[in-house]
């Protein structure tokens, strides 16, 4: 795994973050050392995948990366007839990933989408994954997003949204803040990196309140919302149709 320094660099960081090659190249590490809970995640989806993929529907993995996800659905899919589509819109993603997936070895058929999730044409689905790709759409773009993965997925099908947010209590938002940062620093990542991080993704990456992530979700049409994983401001959601 090649070692995140992307913001270890003077001239580093200066602009907004992208996901282009140099980003892309470390992503795992990046994703490892900067998101509390991102193993449990991905190690989760797989785990829901066994429990709610149905024999003949699709799966759909919303800003995909390097596949993570998809991977994790695709090994503990059993039933008949099940396709997975992996959208991203970054190109440099989207060619790592198509080799990921290409030197997996599971059975299920899966489509490595360059586009725009807002674009996605989800129908038949018993699973949809947003990990950690809602907080780069625009706002205002949410609650059609949500609307549209719902109306998309089967009954009793189970979209999965993890997302950072931020707390609605102001004390315990700084609190979170700092044990994140502090959780970085232990990661290896110095001062400096952590500050240049935290101004090139603000703006891109803009996290709502859990009270808005509830609310929009139940809004979209999910009978059964929960929040299953927090570390620190960093959750995961079910939401079952
Ligand atoms: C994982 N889910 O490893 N359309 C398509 N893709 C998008 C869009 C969009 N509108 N906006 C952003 N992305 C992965 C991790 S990373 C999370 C997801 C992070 C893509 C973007 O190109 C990037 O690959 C991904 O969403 C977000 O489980 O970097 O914190």
């Amino acid at each position: 795994m090649t070692e995140d320094r992307i913001f270890a660099a003077g001239d580093a960081g200066s602009g907004p973050f992208e996901f282009n090659d140099a980003v892309a190249e470390v992503f795992p590490d990046m994703l490892q050392r900067s998101i509390p809970g991102y193993a449990a995640s991905i190690l989760t989806i797989g785990s829901l995948a066994r429990r709610y993929v149905r024999p003949e529907t699709h799966c759909f993995d919303l800003g995909c990366s390097l596949g993570a996800a998809t991977i994790a659905m695709r090994h503990n899919i059993s039933g008949p007839g099940c396709r997975i589509q992996a959208i991203d819109s970054s190109p440099a993603m989207i060619r790592r990933c198509r080799k990921i997936i290409a030197a997996d070895d599971a059975a299920v058929p899966v489509d490595v989408i360059a586009g725009d999730v807002r674009e996605a044409d989800i129908e038949n689905a018993s699973m949809v994954v947003m990990n950690y790709t809602l907080q780069f759409l625009p706002l205002a773009d949410r609650d059609d997003m949500i609307t549209k993965v719902c109306e998309g997925m089967n009954s009793g099908g189970i979209f999965v949204l993890s997302e950072k947010i931020v707390d609605d209590d102001r004390e315990i938002e700084e609190l979170l803040v700092d044990l994140h940062r502090e959780q970085k620093r232990r990661n290896a990542y110095s001062d400096s990196e952590i500050s240049r991080k935290r101004e090139a993704i603000e703006n891109v990456l803009m996290p709502e309140s859990l009270a808005a992530h509830e609310a929009r979700l139940k809004n979209a049409g999910f009978s059964h919302i929960s929040v299953w994983l927090r570390y620190f401001n960093f959750i995961s959601v079910v939401a079952i149709k």
